[in-house]
């Protein structure tokens, strides 16, 4: 297991588009496992190989969403703020990932991204897709999302076509983040 670092704009390898997996093996294995590993890391809810600099089609995905049935965790630190409720683990592994008939309707998320720190803004996407996969043995899966799977899954999906979130808003708006990104690097 190894915590792998991240690629961060404006790397070009950001821009690569990554290649099918054709080999179902223990490197591939070993990938997926570092992947996680980076992930929670991070933390974050999805990586694509890429942003750990492997172009190959292989994602990973836990949206760590927040049980509703535990009640929060007094911390001691009293009003901090934060959210201390244990989150549900799911992790998710798509290799050679398709989407099939995304809907019309779409939907906004406020996306953030690991390769582009801290910087987070509106992106519409189809609402619903059906989508599918092979997982670590090769066996191919199906199955309909939508909500933050659906996003989260397509947001990873670009990231192997060497797409950015930054990518889908105004040259204007895209600058702005970047110059902010800038900004923070440098007062860091
Ligand atoms: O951690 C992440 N959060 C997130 C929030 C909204 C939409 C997409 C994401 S994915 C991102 C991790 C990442 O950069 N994956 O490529
Ligand atoms: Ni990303």
């Amino acid at each position: 297991m190894a915590i792998l670092p991240i690629i961060e704009v404006p790397d070009p390898r950001l821009k690569t588009v990554s290649t099918r997996v054709e080999k179902f093996d223990d490197e591939l294995k070993q990938l997926v496992e570092d992947m996680f590993e980076t992930m929670y890391a991070a933390p974050g809810i999805g990586l694509a190989a890429i942003q750990v600099g492997v172009p190959k089609r292989v994602l990973v995905i836990d949206l760590q969403e927040p049980d509703p049935e535990a009640k929060a965790e007094d911390c001691g630190d009293e009003g901090c703020g934060h959210d201390h409720r244990p989150v549900i683990n799911d992790p998710r592994i798509f290799i050679n990932p398709e989407i099939l008939d995304p809907s019309d309707e779409q939907s906004l998320y406020n996306e953030g991204c690991l390769s582009v720190p801290d910087q987070y803004a509106e992106v519409e996407r189809p609402a619903q897709i059906r989508a599918r996969w092979h997982d670590l043995d090769g066996k191919v899966h199906e199955e309909d999302m939508d909500g933050l799977m659906a996003t989260c899954l397509q947001h990873e999906m670009d990231h192997l076509e060497g797409i950015l979130f930054i990518d889908h808003l105004s040259r204007l708006k895209r600058q702005m983040v970047l110059k902010k990104l800038n900004k923070m690097r440098k007062a860091a």
